[in-house]
């Protein structure tokens, strides 16, 4: 006999009659569970039934089916007995939020990076069942319309991919966090939260540019040496050493005109 539903207490009487007779039933036995005991009640005449008592609070994801045997004795000499299996089924409800593996990652890209690229798979997983484990991904509102608008996020799969431009220069992203949900589709969903920092990391895409902001466009032949002759400055938009700018001057420029 097999029991669907939520267990409180069921009578167990039909899943004995087919197999002992209820006539000169003495009493019934329940194998041994932490999780259920039997009652047995007198009906008239003499007859007996017994009830499924739950004792404990299931839980599906501890254990999902229960196997039970119950034993019906009668009265007679020897005594004899009968028995019945009783399988219990324990339903799903959605009681566990979505995991990820870690509550929080940082993950670096280069600058640059081809539109399409992989960032990272967030991989959440659900102990329950069916609907109550599917999980589907989205954006907190606390991640900015910018990181948004940069990384896409499957929602089904988890995966993050870069969607815009990733320009460690035009933006000052050097950091961007992404805040990801991860729901399951239960009747009352329940939601897990991860941050994602995604640093962005340069790569020497700028060359020098050198600006002249005074010339002097003649020279006196008789100018003392040390007479400051331009004025220039030099900058990269890079970071670090692929900022930094080494000046020379190519002998080739320096020739004498007449
Ligand atoms: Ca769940
Ligand atoms: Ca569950
Ligand atoms: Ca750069
Ligand atoms: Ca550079």
């Amino acid at each position: 006999k097999e029991i669907n539903g939520e267990v409180g207490r069921f009578s167990l009487s039909n899943a004995v009659d087919r197999d002992v007779g209820t006539n000169a039933l003495k009493t019934y036995h329940l194998s041994e569970s932490e999780y259920f005991s039997i009652e047995v009640q007198s009906g008239r005449e003499g007859s007996k039934f017994a009830d499924l008592i739950l004792k404990k609070t299931l839980d599906r994801e501890k254990q999902a089916v229960h196997n039970l045997i119950l034993t019906a004795v009668d009265g007679g000499t020897p005594a004899r007995s009968g028995t019945a299996s009783v399988i219990v089924r324990v339903l799903d409800t959605n009681d566990n939020a979505p995991m990820f593996d870690k509550a929080g990652l940082t993950v670096t890209m280069l600058e640059n990076s081809p539109i399409g690229s992989l960032v990272i798979n967030l991989n959440a997983t659900d102990l329950d069942e069916g609907s109550n484990s599917d999980i589907s991904y989205s954006y907190s509102l606390y991640t900015s319309e910018k990181t948004q608008e940069t990384f896409n996020l499957n929602p089904t799969t988890g995966e993050i991919t870069v969607k815009g431009m990733l320009n460690y220069e035009d933006f000052n992203i050097y950091d961007m966090e992404l805040k990801v949900l991860a729901s399951d589709k239960g009747s009352v969903s329940l939601s897990t939260q991860c941050n994602v920092v995604i640093r962005v990391e340069d790569v020497n895409d700028n060359q020098p540019e050198i600006d002249i902001t005074s010339l002097s466009s003649r020279i006196p032949e008789d100018a003392a040496p040390g007479t400051v002759v331009a004025l220039m400055g030099v900058t990269d938009r890079d970071a670090g050493v692929n900022g930094q700018v080494v000046c020379s001057l190519s002998k080739r420029l320096l020739r004498y005109s007449s």
